[in-house]
């Protein structure tokens, strides 16, 4: 792979001379030159930035050196017979990632320019485009601001030499990672088993291939969970055991999400009970937009994804009667205990001066039903809105 890296501090780029990737380019398998961008100057002062138009702080990189940088390192050899793909980083750009890395690796030839000040003149990346003719990618290591794209040049060459074919030896060692499959690493251990008064997990040492397996595969979940819930997809969902779920007031935001998720709800007890005068079923995003004016909705969500929801309100009746409704929770986390922890949320966010809880259900929700006798609701003397739901009372203590 053909490498060529523009930068005003060429000096930075030095460490690509070292280690794996060092050694890459001594074997042949990557080709790296870097360029002074100042070599494309030609006042004395060897200007590459002026005041940005418009006003604002900082400065802006010109476009003449950019656009003769560019020029010179396509007309230098290339092999492929391609053309470079530009990548300049920046922290506006689309995320760099493994998948990224992945894609730039296949790539005959990269381009890499390093910004810096407040970035580089617009008519750059248009003139790159469409005179050039190149693909340009302005990517993002992270959100962040660095003082220039020569840290994340570092890093993105590291991350995508290492995938070219024969830098790396062993071809397992890439497959196992993290970002690999989506989750992160389990902890690892070496000898001594006993160090310091800390020891490793005794699994680890049991020769049980099957439990350490499982351990391992608990490990990441947990670590995942704790440290990049927004890596957790639903497939990994074990419910609220493994997965956090956070509680939160439901805000005009949530409605469109939250309405299509009471209307899951309300299809399925409309099959089970063979009746379409299910209210929920009824409700459009007007509705369930309204309701967030007369009532509290919580909604339960695990990785960000929405998995259930609550509605509680003070009874307009009964000033000391607490009403918790479209208690609802995704097919998915059925039985998973989320159902109770929503209730039990319900119930924690009623005020003072409440003397009774009721819960309005529908009637062939048997499991539901069991659960909420175990938490201490009773058949209520209050009937029915409608029918096929049973309404449910507890004191409250
Ligand atoms: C790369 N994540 C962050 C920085 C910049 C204010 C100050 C500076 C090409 O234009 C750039 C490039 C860079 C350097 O890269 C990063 C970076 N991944 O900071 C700026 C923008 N605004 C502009």
């Amino acid at each position: 792979m053909r490498v060529d890296v523009v930068s005003i501090f060429p000096d930075y780029l030095a460490p690509l001379d070292l280690s794996l990737i060092g050694k890459a380019r001594e074997d042949g398998l990557l080709d790296v030159r870097v360029h002074d961008l100042r070599d494309f100057t030609h006042d004395r002062h060897r200007t590459v930035d002026d005041t940005p138009y418009g006003g604002g702080a900082g400065m802006v990189m010109k476009p003449q050196p950019w656009a003769e940088a560019l020029d010179h390192v396509l007309a230098l050899d290339n092999p492929s017979g391609a053309k470079p793909h530009l990548v300049v980083p920046g922290p506006g750009g689309q995320p760099f990632s493994q998948a990224l890395a992945r894609r730039l690796a296949l790539e005959p030839w990269l381009a890499f320019a390093c910004g810096r000040y407040e970035g580089i003149d617009e008519r750059v990346y248009e003139h790159a485009r469409d005179d050039l003719g190149l693909e340009v990618s302005v990517v993002s290591l992270g959100d962040y601001v660095l003082n220039g794209g020569e840290v994340a040049v570092l890093a993105m060459v590291e991350a995508i030499g290492r995938l070219v074919p024969g830098v790396i030896g062993n071809a397992e060692s890439l497959v196992e990672e993290s970002h690999e499959d989506g989750l992160l690493e389990y902890p690892i251990y070496t000898k001594p088993s006993s160090w310091n008064g800390r020891d490793v997990p005794a699994v680890l040492l049991s020769g049980n291939h099957g439990a350490i397996a499982a351990w391992r595969h608990e490990q990441r979940l947990a670590r995942t969970a704790a440290r990049r819930p927004d890596l957790l997809h639903a497939s990994h969902a074990t419910g609220p055991d493994g997965v956090p779920v956070d509680i939160t007031a439901a805000t005009r935001g949530d409605v469109p999400e939250l309405a299509v998720l009471l209307r899951a709800c309300a299809a399925e007890e409309a099959v089970a009970t063979g009746s379409l005068d299910v209210p929920a079923l009824h409700e459009g995003l007007d509705e369930v937009s309204s309701a967030l004016e007369t009532s509290q909705t919580w909604l339960a969500r695990s990785a960000g994804r929405l998995v259930g929801a609550v509605r509680t309100r003070r009874s307009p009746d009964a000033g000391d009667r607490w009403e918790i409704s479209r208690l609802c929770v995704t097919p998915d986390l059925d039985g998973s205990g989320l159902d109770r922890q929503l209730l039990d949320h319900a119930e924690d966010t009623a005020p003072d001066g409440i003397r009774t809880l009721t819960l309005e259900v529908g009637a062939h929700r048997t499991d539901a039903l069991k659960a909420y006798r175990k938490a201490g609701y009773r058949p209520a003397d209050t009937p029915a809105s409608r029918p096929g739901t049973v309404v449910l009372a507890k004191r409250r203590r």
